[in-house]
């Protein structure tokens, strides 16, 4: 991977030009102008109700389909499709990799997981004065098959292992790969969809993106062995995280499918 990815500086300019606009009111992506759809652009947490509840960031969240070349972010458009690119062909590989250690079919993925399914999140961390108080993002699992993840030097990701946040050392020449809810249920919880947060820094702006490899809403999820889990639709399972966030102010995610539920 390119150890100063091209979205750092291209995408940086983005963020600033919507900072400008931001900064006295609440404005949609179409009022600003940018060449993403209304409803892409994302600032903290809507539902939350105090400090501990809100993520001190802002995100484009873009699903490949509205990746278009559009006058002045250009360079913008088609280097966020030359990483959509790679990363699709990395994640359909791997999880082709993983789908054949579980002896289940490999095609799975090619037919349900198409590219108009799948989106990218560039994520952009302020310097957080609250640093101690405040997440740059709540700890979550992730709703899709897999993720794939490039984060900068700056560092701030950390992941639940053996029960204890452990923070992902940043590396240039890495990528990161984290298995979502899809495929742990996908695959009876041989492989588990693992907890992750972002720590806020004091002083420094962060950057990082995220492809998210998802199946379309119509795709069913569900094991050949007597599974744990309840079979479901990924709408189904979109709509219930949603249902629980508005509700109670957080996912539930898997347990609400498990069948012992
Ligand atoms: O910024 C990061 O390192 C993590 C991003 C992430 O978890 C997300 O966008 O869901």
């Amino acid at each position: 991977m390119d150890s100063d990815p091209p979205f750092r500086q291209t995408y940086k300019t983005l963020f600033d030009k919507t900072s400008e606009e931001t900064c006295n009111k609440v404005v949609t992506v179409e009022e600003c102008e940018l060449p993403f759809p209304a409803g892409s652009y994302r600032w903290g947490t809507p539902s939350a109700t105090c400090l501990k509840q809100l993520s001190w960031s802002e995100a484009f969240h873009i699903p490949m389909t509205d990746i278009s070349d559009s006058g002045a972010f250009s360079s913008l458009s088609s280097t966020m499709e030359q990483f959509a690119t790679t990363v699709a062909g990395l994640a359909k590989k791997l999880a082709g990799i993983l789908a054949e250690k579980l002896g289940q079919k490999t095609t799975f993925f090619e037919e349900n997981c198409l590219p108009s399914a799948c989106y990218l999140r560039m994520n952009r961390y302020p310097p957080c004065p609250f640093s101690l108080e405040v997440h740059g993002l709540m700890p979550h699992t992730d709703s899709d098959f897999l993720t794939i993840l490039h984060q900068d030097e700056v560092g701030g990701l950390q992941l639940v292992k053996d029960e204890k946040w452990i923070s992902v050392k940043p590396n240039p020449e890495a990528l990161i790969i984290n298995i979502g809810d899809l495929f742990q249920a996908w695959s009876n919880d041989v492989y588990k969809s693992v907890q992750h947060r972002v720590v806020t820094n004091p002083t420094m702006e962060r950057f990082s993106t995220a492809y998210f490899f998802c199946p379309s809403y119509d795709t069913v999820i569900q094991n050949s062995e007597p599974s744990i889990y309840r079979k479901f639709s990924f709408r189904e399972y979109r709509q219930q995280v949603q249902a629980d966030v508005q509700k109670l102010g957080h996912k539930v995610g898997l347990p609400r499918f498990l069948l012992s539920h």
